[in-house]
């Protein structure tokens, strides 16, 4: 793995995966991780924006052709109850044809902190939510927010954070997942 910091808020990193085992075939064998990463305040703004790009070759020789991007913002308004809005996506690509000779499922070989929800990873979705935040007395703090979660390939399942596919179009499943690598995961 390669990381270097530029400015203060801007991160790329590289990280190379070889690996013998994984609950969903598609990730077994070796892939290469680019991600860039730019997170700032300005003023009442804040942002987190992080892309990447994974390709490689699977144990059935299949090309990996994967992405993820991910954006989290918010705005802090003015008034006695602190209201912060905020907008959150995350969107992971997905494999639209098992036949072919590419693997565009996204691998998220580590996450972002924390997805939508605790059931669902970022492969083969798109994630989209805003939320407004509150404290209207001390030491209360009120969350509203809606969610939107959707497949990007109908021709793809829904995945846990694993990640193991738990709906939709079935792989061969392996029961363990031992990662081969040149940094801690
Ligand atoms: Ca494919």
């Amino acid at each position: 793995m390669n990381s270097s910091r530029c400015p203060k808020n801007l991160r790329q990193v590289w990280r190379h995966t070889d690996q013998e085992a994984a609950r969903v075939s598609d990730f077994i064998g070796e892939r290469d991780t680019y991600s860039l990463r730019v997170a700032a305040k300005k003023g009442a703004l804040t942002y987190d924006v992080e892309a990447m790009l994974q390709d490689g070759e699977t144990a059935a020789g299949q090309d990996v052709e994967a992405w993820f991007v991910g954006f989290e913002g918010g705005y802090q308004l003015p008034g006695a109850w602190k209201p912060r809005i905020g907008a959150r996506v995350d969107a992971g690509s997905g494999d639209d044809d098992a036949s072919d000779d590419k693997a565009q499922g996204f691998d998220a070989l580590w996450g972002r902190g924390q997805s939508f929800t605790t059931e669902f990873g970022y492969t083969n979705m798109v994630q989209a939510g805003l939320n407004l935040n509150l404290n209207p007395i001390p030491r209360l703090n009120a969350n509203l927010g809606v969610t939107t979660l959707r497949r990007l390939s109908r021709d793809d399942g829904v995945y846990s954070l694993a990640p193991a596919l738990i709906r939709g179009r079935r792989r061969r499943a392996i029961s363990r997942r031992r990662p081969s690598h040149h940094g801690p995961r």
